[in-house]
């Protein structure tokens, strides 16, 4: 299902462009226009899901389809042995700016912890 006024759902219809590294069953990814890191990779579910907040047990798949394209594009761009961050950002505090589920995959470069 779409919403038409999410930025991410426009961008899976093809109505803006973006750079999709990942295409395969019902998630696809595209790289962040803003990125943070030499990879900075967006994956999101085909079907409109808010957010984090919003996935309940018929998600299931959908999550181990999410997190196993974040595991492909980071062996693909060769951060898999150097390590990389998934982060699934929700709500305001945790800076949250598109209400359209993606798991940012950010890599290729040494990260802190904890996060600013
Ligand atoms: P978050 O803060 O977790 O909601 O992250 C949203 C990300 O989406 C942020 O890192 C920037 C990215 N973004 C926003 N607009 C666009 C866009 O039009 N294209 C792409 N590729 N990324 C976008």
């Amino acid at each position: 299902m779409k919403d038409g006024d999410c930025l991410f759902c426009k961008i899976i219809a093809e109505e803006i462009p973006a750079d999709v590294i990942f295409d395969r069953g019902g998630v696809i990814a595209f790289r962040d226009v803003n990125p943070q890191a030499p990879l900075h990779a967006l994956v999101v579910p085909k079907d409109h899901v808010r957010d984090a907040a919003a996935v309940d047990a018929s998600h299931g798949s959908l999550l181990v389809e999410l997190i196993g394209a974040a595991n492909e594009i980071a062996e693909a761009d060769g951060v898999d042995a150097s390590g990389y961050r998934l982060v699934l950002n929700v709500g305001a505090d945790a800076g949250q700016t598109v209400f359209h589920l993606h798991l940012h995959v950010i890599g290729g470069r040494p990260m802190a912890w904890p996060p600013g």
